[in-house]
């Protein structure tokens, strides 16, 4: 990699970054001088990067429509062209490391202005009081997210004696050093050589030889757990280790708290730090990883190894050409690209492709460039935006017509026109009609994704002045997706539907994840999925309609049988009673279940109208999606003060003083040019790891403001 030998860890000019999107990607560019000056920067870029904007001061709102109309005055100003909205989608600390190791080890060159702002990133976001990093930026201190982001400092040019790397350092051998990172650390300290692989507990590529019929077989696990472990197992099977440098040889005296030499490796393999551990091993996984390294001693060097390498290659191989080499996620996208390295070398295709696409992750913001959890939420952000604005009315005004149309325009390019290339043995579903979450080169189906993008464009086709886009066609290709991912409980998973027994949690070896092994039904996909086919059969009556019909029956079954004896939902998905409570209250309205006339409903507005807070708004913490209780955060969230107030009015909560009190709460916070500035994180995912949306503050305003004005009339205050 390339280290800038005068780096002096100041920011670039941060006006001379650029955000290009092109068919749904979107990648940030560092100018140079001349072409900075002929293409002025953006509001989008502006907004993003935390400098000021164009947007004008707005008359004050006096009634709720009133401050919808100017939060959307504001919002609209950071749709670009394509007519999507990007956004940050940061969160986790556990991705840059693996970039930054990757293009160490394969010895890529940066691209301008990466390294840089990438320091920035790890300088501001390291913990003011011990200097570590967590697991995701409001997590504590730990081994996993302190010493993958020490190495990437190191491996970005910071000095050992830099202050900030001193205060890390003493971060990490306070906790007891490198040896206790969870096992997807040993990982990328095994792959750069600053930890030796006997540390780590054995990840065999032989899985892939099982047959399929046994219910261990990875291509049962969920999709985002099968894709990490191919890679990890094609480069554990091989032992790929990068040759040692003065550099890695410095970090393997600095990462422990102990020389490197004397370190027994063997006993290091359980060996996970308390302040990491979220779901520690079970017995059955600790007697299997026994038997495993007996096992290793024999196939390491064997023909089967060959074998099965060749099988998690191709599995590699698929994945990428699937995704056109962007991979389900940042975690896999770097691990595929080592492997490709080491499979078919940096002169390949397959590895220049990579290399090309890692931007497509990369996002910059005020406080430097970090690594996104996905490609971007384009879809997600996009679709949610649109409902929220058609349901207020504001998509009916004249001056919102265009940033209808170009939604429209983006969803309709964006839905996944073709299967897979490689689907049954890429162990694939179909993705033909299917919306993503990012965009259609990731083209992952995604359950809900699909019925979002569905519900949005059914809305905005019924628009007087809208032009149809979507065919009649494609939305049945939509719904023969949807209908054909419920499961036999009569829910709906994520990507897939539930492929493997619950009892494959036993063996969950990430140890930082719970929930990680197959896909689960959840409340909020199964929602989306029942206004999705609702929403559909209200305007096509005929298509598929008893099985729609049963299919959202069972799924309202489904989502009354996951409501909590407190009246609430847990949510896996975003933080965390608030935000599950109002999908599974939106599905019970689409059926008629109101606060009047269903006990369930009235259980949950009882369990929301709780929380609420003296100044009328709510606020939860991530630890909720940790713990599986309520947590309140301590302070009022304008995005689960949305949340709340939707899933109210959703279910008919007669206590319309308790909807305004948190309406006024959301008015309060509004700025003088229509928008909401960033408070806590929003997002979580499995149970451990918060992730940011940072247009939710935004969109669920908009919404709930709007829902408001729907609800008690336009003069509500
Ligand atoms: C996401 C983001 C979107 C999210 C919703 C659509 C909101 C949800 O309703 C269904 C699940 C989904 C698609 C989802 C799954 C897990 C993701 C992809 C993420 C939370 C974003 C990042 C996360 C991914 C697993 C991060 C990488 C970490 C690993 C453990 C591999």
């Amino acid at each position: 990699m390339h280290v800038p030998s005068n780096t002096t860890h100041e920011p670039t000019d941060r006006s001379h970054w650029r955000l290009r999107v092109d068919e749904g990607r979107q990648r940030w560019y560092l100018l140079g001088e001349e072409e900075h000056k002929a293409d002025p920067q953006t509001d989008i870029e502006k907004y993003w990067l935390g400098l000021p904007t164009e947007a004008p001061h707005l008359p004050k709102a006096k009634t709720a429509l009133e401050s919808a109309r100017n939060g959307f005055e504001f919002f609209k100003r950071l749709q670009n062209e394509e007519g999507f909205w990007s956004g940050e989608y940061g969160g986790p600390m556990f991705l840059l490391p693996g970039l930054v190791i990757t293009y160490y080890i394969t010895g890529l060159k940066l691209p301008d202005g990466w390294s840089t702002e990438m320091i920035q990133y790890l300088l501001n976001r390291a913990h003011k009081a011990d200097g570590g990093w967590g697991l995701h930026i409001e997590g504590h201190s730990t081994v996993f997210g302190t010493a993958l982001n020490y190495i990437a400092l190191r491996l970005l040019g910071v000095d050992a004696d830099h202050p900030a790397a001193i205060k890390a350092r003493a971060c990490l051998h306070k906790l007891g050093g490198a040896t206790g990172s969870p096992s997807w650390g040993k990982f990328w300290m095994a792959a750069l050589g600053v930890y030796d692989w006997e540390g780590m507990n054995p990840v065999p590529p032989e899985l892939w030889l099982l047959p399929h019929f046994l219910p261990i077989h990875p291509g049962r696990y969920w999709c985002h757990t099968r894709n990490v472990y191919i890679p990890m197992s094609y480069i554990y099977g091989r032992r790929a280790t990068a040759p040692l440098t003065p550099l890695t040889r410095q970090l393997r005296e600095e990462l422990y708290t102990q020389p490197y030499d004397s370190i027994l490796w063997h006993a290091q393999r359980g060996n996970i730090c308390k302040a990491d551990l979220y779901y520690p091993h079970t017995s059955l996984l600790k007697f299997l990883n026994g038997g495993l390294v007996i096992a290793e001693k024999v196939t390491v060097n064997s023909r089967i190894r060959a074998m099965a390498l060749k099988a998690a290659y191709r599995q590699v191989k698929m994945e990428d050409e699937n995704t056109h080499y962007l991979d389900i996620g940042p975690v896999n996208k770097m691990m595929n690209m080592l492997s490709t390295y080491y499979e078919e070398g940096p002169d390949s295709y397959a590895f220049k492709m990579h290399a090309q696409n890692n931007i497509d992750f990369m996002w910059v913001s005020k406080d430097g460039m970090m690594m996104n959890g996905t490609n971007g939420s384009q879809l997600w952000d996009t679709a949610l935006l649109i409902q929220g604005v058609v349901e207020c009315g504001l998509a009916d005004e004249p001056q919102n017509h265009e940033a209808m149309r170009r939604g429209l325009k983006f969803l309709d390019d964006c839905q996944i026109k073709k299967n897979p290339p490689h689907m049954v043995e890429g162990y694939r579903d179909p993705t033909l009609g299917a919306w993503p979450f990012s965009n259609k080169f990731q083209g992952y189906t995604v359950s809900d994704c699909t019925s979002e993008g569905l519900k949005a464009v059914l809305l905005l086709q019924k628009l007087s002045y809208m032009d149809d886009r979507v065919s009649i066609e494609r939305m049945h290709q939509a719904v023969d997706i949807v209908l054909a991912m419920q499961n036999s409980s009569g829910g709906f998973a994520s990507y897939e539907s539930v492929r493997g027994p619950q009892w494959l949690e036993l063996i969950n070896p990430a140890e930082v994840f719970g929930n990680i092994m197959i896909e689960y039904c959840y409340p909020e996909c199964s929602t989306a999925c029942v206004l999705g086919l609702t929403y559909f059969r209200d305007q096509h009556p005929t298509y598929r309609r008893d099985e729609i019909d049963a299919t959202i029956e069972r799924a309202i079954t489904f989502i009354l049988s996951v409501q909590r004896p407190d009246g609430s939902w847990y949510g896996s998905w975003a933080i965390c009673f608030t935000y599950a409570t109002m999908f599974a209250l939106e599905s019970l309205s689409s059926v008629g279940q109101y606060y009047h006339n269903s006990a369930p409903v009235k259980a949950a507005c009882e369990f929301l109208l709780s929380k609420q807070r003296e100044d009328g708004g709510w606020g939860e913490s991530y630890k909720s999606c940790e713990e599986h209780r309520y947590v309140e955060h301590e302070q009022t969230q304008v995005v689960q003060t949305g949340w709340a107030l939707m899933a109210l009015m959703a279910a008919k909560c007669p206590d319309q003083k308790a909807i305004q009190r948190g309406v006024h709460m959301i008015m309060s916070r509004q700025q003088p040019n229509g928008e909401w500035l960033q408070e806590a994180i929003e997002g979580i995912f499995n149970h451990s790891c918060s992730i940011s949306y940072g247009n939710y503050k935004h969109i669920f305003t908009i919404w709930a403001l709007g829902r408001y004005a729907k609800t008690y009339g336009r003069d509500a205050i």
